[in-house]
């Protein structure tokens, strides 16, 4: 099954950074990820925007550039926006602007779960169709989530590992994105169940700080923990920008095996991390096909296809075949898949990939 979904990334990967589209074929589907599985003149002309959380987020431009993809395969015209920085605010300003243009869909990662309720509602009122990816906004804001991997296993598995890590004691933190993060405090939450569920008697959860996905906001933070909890045996970052910030600081000061990060990090950017063993291992999925998947329910959305509705089904290209299904927020919710492990072993083939 992992080997399977690897190689499916990998296939889009591939087909998606290529400049033309050559023998990206899936033989399963008969697709390739630039066919979008729909005729191209269908939404030929349309406009389809993806706002993300923030600019000079890697991770956001890796979303945005599957999005890209598979939108211009299609033959219609992306829109990629990102504000300075993850606020709500700045991003109600884009949707009103993204309206007055008059899109035809609008793919979030929302700063906030409910602030962006209003204008997202008038832009559905308009016509647009409206759906989040990565950071959920409330199920009255959205037709449908793309939901990068599942919330439970995310939040539960960071512990399990964190407790491996430590060696089953220890004083361990949290380092999160913005407090508003709806992914991130659904993980946070799970992470919080799993310490009250399992056995954890010997982990002392300290503090949860905020490094917004700023790295240097981050960098401070993470210093601020090695300051006041001289005894931290690990820190959880489940932000791509914080588990950097977390693993450069604890490298830098020389606390690799005294100090293990772990959480949610980019290959490309862990790759030294993981080698060195400051952050033994950590889970991701490919925010690539994140972006492709949402662009694919885009694309059904504005067509017809589907509405968000539970049991709507669609084709993703080379992603595959999808399925609405109801989401713990009480809204529905379409999963890209199961997150995946990297660590020393396989570190070096995914560097280069995303
Ligand atoms: C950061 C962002 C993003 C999240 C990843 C894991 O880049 O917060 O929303 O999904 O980390």
């Amino acid at each position: 099954m992992k080997k399977m979904k690897k190689v499916l990334s990998l296939v889009l990967t591939l087909a998606l950074t290529a400049t033309v589209f050559t023998a990206c074929g899936n033989k399963e589907t008969g697709t390739s990820a630039g066919d979008a599985n729909t005729p191209a003149d269908s939404v030929a002309g349309k406009n389809f925007a993806i706002l993300v959380k923030s600019a000079g987020n890697p991770y956001n431009e890796k979303e945005s550039a599957g999005f890209k993809e598979v939108i211009e395969a299609a033959g219609a015209k992306a829109i990629i926006k990102a504000p300075e920085s993850a606020t709500a605010e700045a991003q109600i300003t884009m949707i009103n602007e993204l309206i007055s243009q008059k899109v035809d869909a609008i793919a979030i990662a929302g700063n906030d779960f409910d602030a962006l309720e209003p204008a997202l509602k008038k832009a559905m009122k308009e016509g647009i169709k409206v759906l989040s990816l990565d950071a959920a906004v409330n199920s009255n804001s959205r037709m449908v989530h793309i939901n990068q991997a599942d919330s439970e296993k995310i939040g539960r598995t960071l512990i399990q590992a964190t407790k491996e890590m430590v060696g089953g004691s220890g004083q361990i933190a949290i380092l999160s994105a913005t407090s508003q993060a709806a992914n991130q405090n659904t993980w946070i939450e799970w992470m919080k169940k799993e310490l009250e569920e399992g056995d954890y008697s010997g982990l002392d959860l300290v503090k949860i700080a905020y490094g917004d996905d700023e790295f240097q906001k981050s960098v401070d933070e993470t210093e601020a923990l090695l300051k006041n909890y001289p005894d931290l045996k690990a820190i959880i970052a489940p932000t791509t920008v914080g588990i950097m910030a977390a693993a450069k600081v604890v490298t830098d000061k020389g606390l690799i095996g005294k100090v293990s990060v772990t959480g949610l990090g980019l290959p490309s950017e862990m790759a030294e991390y993981i080698t060195n063993g400051s952050c033994p291992w950590m889970y991701l999925w490919n925010p690539i096909d994140v972006g492709g998947l949402a662009a694919y329910a885009s694309i059904a959305l504005v067509k017809g296809d589907i509405t968000g509705a539970q049991g709507n089904k669609f084709e993703a290209g080379a992603l595959g075949s999808y399925e609405v299904i109801s989401a713990q927020d009480g809204g529905t919710e379409v999963l890209l898949g199961a997150p995946f492990k990297f660590e020393p072993a396989n570190i070096d083939e995914w560097k280069s990939v995303y």
